[in-house]
């Protein structure tokens, strides 16, 4: 995995260049918003067994065909699936918001996952709706505990959501 640090130095050295005026404001930014970005993991981590209760619940609620005889999250075993698989995207999603940067998602958590999904039956569009859900209770949270300018905190959650709504199915 890398950093948004690492990634940029990558592209930069790669073509022999010294860091330009772009790449100043991109790590600017990063440092920037490091100290928020880190209060925001904090807390993610404090409350991340409630959290996924909570967005669980919300999904449930929302979609009750999921947990009935039928649905994919039917029979403790595969419920338990269903929120250990929230628990993954909600830790590694808080991993990817220190980091600044996706490719721990791209490799830890998204590839071969809409396969694994198909082939399963994991519905994907639900799993969307759960996902959205836990962000915005993680974005409430955030601003809740008065974190400034955290915009940043939604982007891993919205690109584990792009990976996952892409059809090519
Ligand atoms: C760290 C990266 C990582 C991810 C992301 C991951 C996902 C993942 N989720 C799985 C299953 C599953 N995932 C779900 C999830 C759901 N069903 C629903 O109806 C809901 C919409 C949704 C919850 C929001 C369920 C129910 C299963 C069990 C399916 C089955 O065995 O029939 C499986 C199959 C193997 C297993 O059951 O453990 C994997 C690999 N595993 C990993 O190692």
């Amino acid at each position: 995995m890398r950093d948004a640090v690492t990634t940029l130095i990558r592209n930069y050295d790669s073509t022999g260049r010294y860091l330009d005026q772009t790449a100043i404001e991109r790590l600017k930014s990063y440092f920037d918003t490091g100290a928020a970005r880190v209060q925001a993991a904090a807390l993610i981590s404090a409350n991340a067994a409630e959290l996924v209760k909570a967005a669980g619940s919300k999904l449930f609620e929302q979609l009750p065909e999921l947990i009935r005889p039928g649905g994919n999250a039917y029979t403790t075993r595969r419920y338990a699936a269903c929120l250990r698989d929230m628990d993954y995207y909600l830790r590694y999603g808080s991993y990817a918001l220190v980091a600044g940067d996706a490719t721990v998602l791209d490799e830890r958590v998204l590839l071969g996952l809409r396969e694994t999904y198909n082939s399963l039956g994991v519905p994907i569009a639900p799993t969307v709706v759960g996902i959205q859900i836990m962000k915005e209770l993680i974005k409430e949270k955030v601003a809740a505990a008065g974190i400034l300018d955290a915009s940043f905190v939604g982007e891993p959650f919205d690109y584990i959501l792009r990976e996952l709504s892409e059809v090519s199915v």
